[in-house]
């Protein structure tokens, strides 16, 4: 007998609610969305076995369904190698991670699979590869033991999950006969639970495979949801059923989710009206257009109507920086101009598309994006002006747009010299400014390269990074967390074999995971490794003065001698570290570039946010010279 529940699973309460009517939840995952926990949908298919399924756009499911149709395995198969043949063909082609005694049987499969295992030196660090990998392949993995591993590379799954990226967690596990009398086992926290309760939080999907006869539909429910979600998910495997054979037949269709075809409607209307009217719009692409990739349809959209877009820090290189349409990154007071900034806050209209509004990417709340003058439409709702609407997919929203019979625009670029001044001979020997950093670093950029920037002035001045020739770019922007790059690097260069990394590091992140060069030469990849080194803690420096933003002084170009491999410069002038850039990209070797700058110098983005910390935070620098 099927009973099909129209309830919604808004939150864990409603499942609790829907236990206390009467239905016992056997073998019950949880799904959290956070704000589009509205997806979910709950299906009881008998009266104690309750389902938490996600609903898949149609042209998902149908894509997926062409792609790995279920019918194309066995019956039957061992879990391990359903788990990783099933998520090679839903586009996994590496993992991260560390193996365990909990997890070995696991990673005997992952070897024995088509997914290449890359171990790294400490599973933060993988966490941060397979994030990087994760936005650039669509999908991406870390596979780690159990606790020590799995609470290991949690923070960077939570970067994951706040900047909706596809990380699929696989975790090792006790085993379902270790499990009973609740046995004091080395890694286990408070309960068996704990680890998968843990990252509940951080996940949308998650699953404990301990029956066999739900595993398989476990494994593609929370796949899926990762894939339509763009957020991490957490699959624990426990050691004693990987080896298991488990049934792969009988797994239910996904249920598509369409628009509403009212609600898509009135949303458009008012959209289009808006933009009728408008005498200067602007577009500030977000970083879902590159999550879900839906860039395309802006763009078709933006040369149509010829409205001008803007991106923010964590959308950077979404829209191609050389089009002509393009403006600059708007972010307040951390603009990476005063023109990108003035043309936004002087627009009639502001469509935001795929943006998420945080408060590093508006500068700190000195954007400016009055709600009476813009459009918010993002994967989890539609807001024109004070109107909100739900049911909207936001893939059909944009295609209608994109579509749409529009007058072109009147346009004129504010600022059509916005590229870097080339280098003069007569300033070679000068001392490094920040500013300088970022405009002969922008000089040597190309389509072949891909920025990654750690947290701190690395990332505050690549706001102002503009090349001629579009260079690719990612960033925690929103989540922040040191010790980004170095690890990213080596998911960048896996995921795309045609970019080289360039990651831009500071001497801080890169004591925390500067050490994943050696992976980096392992692996015979490239990236050229710039560490800005400040001398300590710059940005926290510009915040609050104190002996707690002092770190021990390395020679960072040591670090090639440690892992034995890769090449080294040093440059504290315009002239050095232009002529180490060009000895870095002839080389293809990986290179580690120590920039010695001034303690105190900033780039102009991380003064003027320091100030409105400052002022937010009502600081007062204590010490001055620490
Ligand atoms: C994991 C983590 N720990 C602490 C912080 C807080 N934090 C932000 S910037 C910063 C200093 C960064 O120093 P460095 O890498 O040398 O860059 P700089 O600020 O000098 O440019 C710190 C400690 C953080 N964002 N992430
Ligand atoms: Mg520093």
């Amino acid at each position: 007998m099927v009973i099909r529940c129209d309830q919604e699973v808004r939150n864990e309460r409603n499942l609790n609610s829907i236990q206390r009517a009467g239905v016992k939840l056997r073998s019950l995952t949880t799904d959290r969305r956070g704000e589009d926990a509205n997806d979910v949908v709950a299906v009881a298919t008998m009266k104690n076995d309750l389902a938490v399924t996600d609903r898949l756009p149609r042209r998902a499911l149908v894509k997926n369904f062409a792609r790995f149709s279920l019918g194309s395995f066995p019956r039957t198969m061992p879990l391990g190698q359903f788990l990783f043949e099933y998520l090679y063909r839903s586009g996994v082609r590496h993992s991260f991670g560390i193996p365990g005694d909990f997890a070995l049987p696991t990673f005997a499969w992952l070897e024995k699979s088509k997914i290449h295992s890359v171990t790294m030196t400490h599973e933060p660090a993988a966490g941060f590869a397979a994030d990087a990998y994760s936005r650039i392949n669509g999908i991406g993995m870390v596979c780690v033991t159990y606790c020590v591993g799995g609470l290991n590379v949690l923070n960077a799954i939570a970067g994951a999950y706040a900047e909706k990226s596809p990380v699929v967690v696989v975790s090792g596990a006790p085993g379902r006969k270790d499990r009973e009398k609740d046995p004091l086992l080395h890694h286990k926290v408070k309960t068996f639970e704990t680890q998968r309760r843990v990252y509940d939080e951080v996940t949308v999907a998650s699953t404990v495979l301990l029956d066999e006869q739900r595993a398989a539909s476990e494994i593609v429910r929370c796949v899926q949801a990762c894939l339509r979600h763009k957020r991490p998910v957490y699959i624990e495997v426990p050691h004693d059923m990987v080896d298991r054979e488990i049934p792969i037949a009988g797994i239910s269709p996904i249920v598509p989710e369409q628009s509403d075809p009212y609600t898509l409607s009135a949303a458009l209307d008012e959209t289009l009206a808006l933009i009728r009217a408008a005498k200067k719009p602007v577009i500030l692409a977000g970083v879902e257009l590159a999550r879900f990739r839906t860039a395309g349809l802006v763009l078709r959209m933006a040369e149509r109507m010829n409205i001008p877009i803007a991106a923010d820090l964590l959308s950077k290189s979404a829209i191609p920086e050389n089009h002509r349409l393009y403006i600059g990154v708007y972010g307040g007071a951390m603009s990476s101009d005063e023109h990108v900034r003035h043309y936004v806050e002087s627009a009639d209209l502001v469509l935001m598309l795929g943006t998420f509004i945080t408060d590093m990417s508006m500068g700190f709340y000195t954007a400016k994006l009055d709600r009476h003058r813009t459009v918010l439409a993002t994967t989890e709702r539609v807001n024109v002006q004070y109107h909100r609407y739900d049911s909207i997919q936001f893939r059909d929203f944009l295609e209608s747009l994109a579509v749409a019979k529009m007058k072109p625009k009147h346009f004129e670029h504010p600022n059509p010299e916005c590229l870097p001044l080339p280098l003069q001979k007569a300033e070679r020997s000068e001392s490094l400014t920040m500013a300088d950093v970022f405009r002969i670093f922008s000089l040597h950029l190309d389509e072949g390269c891909c920025v990654v920037a750690d947290i701190g002035d690395a990332i505050f001045g690549a706001v102002g990074i503009r090349s001629a020739r579009q260079a690719q770019f990612i960033a925690p922007a929103y989540y922040m967390s040191m010790g980004f790059a170095v690890p990213a690097s080596i998911g960048v260069a896996l995921a795309a074999r045609k970019l080289r990394p360039y990651v831009l590091v500071g001497d801080g992140a890169f004591q925390m995971t500067g050490v994943e060069v050696s992976t980096a030469v392992r692996l015979g990849l490239n990236p050229i490794i710039i560490v800005l080194n400040n001398d300590g803690y710059g940005t926290m420096r510009q915040i609050r003065k104190g002996c707690f933003n002092t770190i021990t002084r390395w020679d960072y170009g040591k670090i090639c001698e440690l892992v034995q491999g890769g090449r080294t410069a040093v440059a504290s002038t315009k002239g050095e570290f232009d002529q180490a850039l060009s000895r870095a990209q002839k080389s293809d070797q990986l290179y580690v570039i120590e920039l010695r700058i001034p303690r105190g110098e900033v780039s102009n983005q991380l003064a003027q946010i320091a100030r409105e910390v400052r002022k937010i935070r009502g600081s007062r620098n204590l010490k001055r010279n620490s």
